[in-house]
């Protein structure tokens, strides 16, 4: 047998695990002396890279000594944590990584009590212990105290502690020794991840954790082999969640070295793998020996939280910008996205309308982003959270929201999110002038809340938030303080409306923008909405006053990213989204629509 150990790599969002992979990979020589590689690896896709997270929990295998040790780097962000259940029952062992400043966030806890609660063994990796403002022992504390706090075994309790600097590829075993490599990480997983159980002797059971499509070998199955071998070309039976068993071949058997892929023969029990040629495959089914098919225990998927409504674009510049634009296209751009996303639902609502629900609103904008890039055009309704019955009770998402606020503005965060419906839990003061803050808030209530927060803070403020449970319906909440500025018109902004319109509020496009009847230019400074005229020129009259032009000083516009548009957004409005272009847009165009249905609301 093969020495295998199997590793996770969990934390909260930002505090480092691809980096520490990283230098994982490179400390262990698994890149090759010449192989360019990025920053940050495993982090593979564009949206990745550009946003600096991990969207999709992806594995490796490195050597060390004669070990062959696979590791799943997972999403930090929560909107993704259902993946990391997902792939800590492929691992023995994982490494929790905290980041030295910041402490306990509502992802550590999350992930820490999924860890715990699956047995597996932790292994505590302080990191960025180099931030000036560290402070490793009092986070050594928080998440000994967080280990008491989910009913850790008193195994698990004992956790070993790494202090590190993954960026720099420093590691040490106690803060007062001297700066080492990461070979004390690498000696710590043998030493303290069990090997993997099963035998390859026993038949074949091997569970699929994540899918993949190849153009060339179609559906990928990720998945990690309990007990047996497979060989290429092997006749399986796939055990489905459902129970039905579906025989299937092998076609293609493929191992994972550093950032390469490549195929193999044969693996077997206790290593990690992917396979093609099982069609119908999907994450949590088992792949058994026909003589004998044994399916292992389902997986848990998280269920969707938030759903948003994708429809066939029609606005009045629909079709300019967009290259697939029909409901046909738009329907099968998500289906072809929930064969691999399993944490995505989508049903058909109505022509050309598609509800698709997901973990979270990042989750859908990523979908969102991906699209647009590849030529879609479509319109994107504001996020609701799914509501549903739980014996007989109406219940609703609620979050673990903990914020980080400058000390004199505290008081007035409280208040608003009072109104929003949020329960403080505790209060700490976090040095240089900074406050923690946790709460519990319905997720309905935390939609639109970001910007609001960064307005209030100044952009100094830090806020996040994790799934907690459902709860009892809480009633209204506190939405949009403000209303739209809507165009009256169709044409290109001029300068010398948007001149006069700039005062009553605030202006999100600029001149010589295309804009068209209904679609919102700005946001009023009141709490109605308010018809603008932003294509208006100069009367008549003034054409010669020269100079005038000149005078015109336009406050620069705020951008609305399709995060933050999508936050914006209330009931009545839609996000059109093109390649080109994101516009906010109300429902009805026309300020009669608008009102005829309002009442008819009401
Ligand atoms: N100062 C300091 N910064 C670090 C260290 N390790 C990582 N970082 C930085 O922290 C940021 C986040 O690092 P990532 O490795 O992407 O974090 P992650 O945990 O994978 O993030 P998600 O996958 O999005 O959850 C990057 O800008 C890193 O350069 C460290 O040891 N010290
Ligand atoms: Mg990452």
């Amino acid at each position: 047998m093969q020495k295998i150990r199997n590793i996770a790599v969990i934390a909260h969002v930002d505090h480092g695990k691809t980096t520490i992979v990283d230098g994982l990979l490179e400390q262990s020589g698994t890149y090759g002396t010449h192989e360019h590689h990025d920053e940050r690896a495993m982090d593979s896709n564009a949206i990745e890279k550009e946003r600096g997270i991990t969207i999709l929990s992806k594995n490796t295998a490195i050597r060390y000594k004669d070990y062959k040790i696979n590791i799943i780097d997972t999403p930090g962000h929560a909107d993704f944590g259902g993946e990391v259940e997902r792939v800590l029952k492929m691992v023995d062992g994982v490494l929790v990584l905290v980041d030295a400043y910041e402490g306990v966030m509502p992802q550590t806890k999350f992930v820490v009590k999924k860890m715990l609660a699956l047995g597996k063994k932790p292994i505590v990796v302080i990191n960025k212990i180099d931030k000036p403002s560290a402070e490793p022992e009092r986070v050594v504390d928080e998440m000994f105290d967080l280990f008491a706090d989910m009913g850790a075994t008193d195994e698990q309790q004992d956790f070993p502690v790494i202090y590190a600097a993954a960026r720099d590829g420093i590691a040490k075993l106690n803060m007062e020794d001297p700066d080492g490599n990461f070979e004390c990480i690498f000696e710590t997983i043998l030493k303290h991840v069990p090997e993997p159980e099963g035998d390859r002797d026993n038949h074949t059971q091997a569970q699929v954790f994540t899918l993949d499509y190849d153009n060339y070998v179609g559906k990928i199955g990720i998945s990690r082999i309990f007990n047996g071998i497979i060989n290429k070309g092997d006749n399986v039976m796939l055990a489905k969640a459902d129970g039905a068993l579906v025989k299937g071949r092998i076609t293609k058997l493929i191992g994972f070295h550093g950032l390469n892929r490549m195929e193999i023969e044969q693996a077997e029990a206790g290593d990690i793998v992917a396979f093609a040629g099982l069609e119908t495959v999907d994450v949590g089914d088992t792949i058994c020996d026909p003589s004998n098919p044994v399916p292992l225990d389902p997986m848990h998927i998280e269920e969707p939280t938030l759903t948003v409504v994708f429809s066939v674009n029609d606005s009045p510049l629909a079709g300019q910008e967009g290259k697939h634009v029909t409901s046909n296209k738009i329907k099968d751009r998500l289906e072809s996205e929930m064969q691999t996303n399993v944490a995505m639902k989508l049903e058909v609502v109505g022509e050309g309308k598609f509800k698709v629900s997901g973990r979270g609103e990042l989750q859908i904008t990523v979908l969102a982003e991906n699209m647009r890039r590849e030529g879609y055009e479509f319109g994107v309704s504001r996020p609701e959270v799914i509501v549903k019955e739980i014996e007989g009770v109406k219940c609703e998402p609620f979050e673990h929201l903990v914020i980080d606020v400058p000390e004199e503005l505290s008081g007035s965060v409280i208040e608003r999110l009072g109104k929003r419906k949020a329960e403080m839990k505790s209060m700490l003061p976090m040095g240089q002038g900074f406050q923690r803050i946790e709460f519990e808030i319905p997720a309905r209530a935390l939609i639109g809340f970001r910007g609001q927060f960064l307005t209030d803070t100044k952009g100094e403020g830090v806020m996040n938030h994790s799934f907690l449970e459902f709860r009892p319906y809480s009633g209204g909440v506190e939405s949009r303080s403000y209303g739209a500025l809507v165009s009256m018109e169709n044409g290109e902004t001029l300068s010398f409306s948007l001149f006069g319109i700039q005062d009553r509020g605030v202006l999100f496009i600029g001149p010589q923008t295309k804009v068209y009847e209904g679609m919102i230019i700005g946001e009023h400074s009141r709490s109605n909405d308010l018809a603008v005229n932003p294509i208006k020129g100069k009367a008549q009259s003034n054409v010669r006053s020269s100079g005038a032009d000149e005078a015109i000083k336009l406050i620069p516009p705020r951008g609305m990213s399709l995060e933050r548009a999508l936050e914006w957004i209330e009931d009545d409005e839609l996000l059109e989204i093109t390649p080109l272009n994101i516009r906010i847009r109300k429902k009805y165009l026309t300020e009669s629509e608008r009102k005829r249905h309002s009442r008819g609301a009401k």
